[in-house]
């Protein structure tokens, strides 16, 4: 038996912590000691792992001592406070939140990119698993990036509720049938009323105009693919539960004709091409959710630019662009990095 690697995941209660912890079980990960922290809130809950009971316990700076891999998902403020604490003990933290993407002794990884960046995570003991929107655009632009070379990408995304948390998930679920009832929406976690509606905003605004998320899709895309791409993104919400889509234009320097294209992407790692527009064959939402693939359909050129090209990129924003990114790069890094 090969060796085994005592985990904690930090925000286990949450809609990402649940499902790293279904991500590592469901891949075999090779698990000695399993550890759930979370806050004060929902310490003494009880969950599974691989049907046996697991307390979830408080996150403490000395949650760590005997940790070897940390899949934190708590927030950017805790992970700002905690992930030092966790890599002080020994372990190497793999952070979900913004808190440390853009630091630069922190790499920030898609495996299907940038699998190499992860051996810079000596530096801090800290990886940074990239925004959701960011993750499955850049699993779908980089085999063309690197036939094509591209130089400037547009993007307009359309974004699940479950990715802001159980609370969003609820608040749509119950404006829904309070609507359907003829009673009023009341509206708290997001400004405005979510069902039957979309809201053009997806964190808080910068001075720029832009969100925090369209600003992460601008500089997260350039770090990880390691290109000066010009980036510029609309971030949309949508009565979704799962599953972010996007369309996604991009200016190439190479020619880069609908063929190529998908020829590219058809043996891309971690892409599934679905693009059969006789036949009425696109990715959506309600397809992908539950699977780990990024899916691509409806390209199309740009006939309004030389070397454009449009397409839809659809994935489970809670898996790919969050739990299984994190597990996949937790894997890459036994296998290759930890002893
Ligand atoms: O940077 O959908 O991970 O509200 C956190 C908020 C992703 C989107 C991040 C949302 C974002 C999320």
């Amino acid at each position: 038996m090969g060796k085994l690697w005592n985990v904690a995941v930090v925000g286990a209660t949450g809609v990402v912590g649940k499902q790293m912890i279904e991500c590592l079980e469901e891949r075999n990960f090779p698990v000695g000691k399993i550890r759930y922290l979370a806050s004060e809130l929902s310490a003494g809950e009880i969950l599974e792992f691989k049907g046996k009971s697991v307390l979830v316990e408080e996150l403490k700076h000395d949650s760590f001592e005997g940790i070897d891999i940390v899949l934190f998902s708590a927030g950017g403020e805790r992970a700002k406070e905690f992930c030092p604490s966790a890599a002080r003990a020994g372990a190497v933290c793999i952070d979900n939140s913004s808190a440390w993407r853009m630091d630069n002794d922190v790499p920030l990884v898609v495996p299907e990119v940038n699998a190499h960046a992860i051996a810079q995570y000596t530096k801090k003991g800290i990886i940074s698993n990239p925004n959701c929107s960011t993750i499955q655009m850049v699993v779908a632009l980089k085999p063309l990036h690197d036939y094509a070379k591209i130089k400037r990408i547009v993007v307009s995304t359309y974004q699940a509720v479950s990715g802001t948390g159980k609370k969003a998930i609820e608040e749509l679920r119950i404006q829904v049938g309070e609507l359907l009832n003829g009673r009023p929406a009341k509206a708290k976690v997001y400004p405005y009323q979510i069902a039957f509606n979309c809201l053009p905003q997806i964190d808080s605004f910068g001075p720029n105009g832009y969100t925090k998320e369209e600003m992460k899709m601008v500089f997260e895309t350039r770090k990880i693919m390691g290109a000066e791409i010009g980036v510029t993104a609309t971030a949309v919400r949508v009565p979704v539960f799962y599953g972010h889509s996007e369309a996604v234009n991009i200016e190439t320097e190479k020619k880069l004709t609908v063929v190529k294209a998908m020829e590219l992407l058809t043996s891309a790692p971690g892409v599934k091409l679905v693009d059969d527009v006789t036949n009425r064959v696109y990715p959506m939402p309600l397809d992908v959710a539950g699977q780990d693939l990024t899916f691509v359909g409806r390209i199309r050129e740009d006939e309004s630019i030389e070397n454009g090209l449009n397409l839809w990129v659809v994935a489970d924003n809670i898996r790919k662009g969050a739990a299984t990114n994190a597990v996949q790069i937790a894997e890459i890094l036994i296998e290759k990095y930890l002893k």
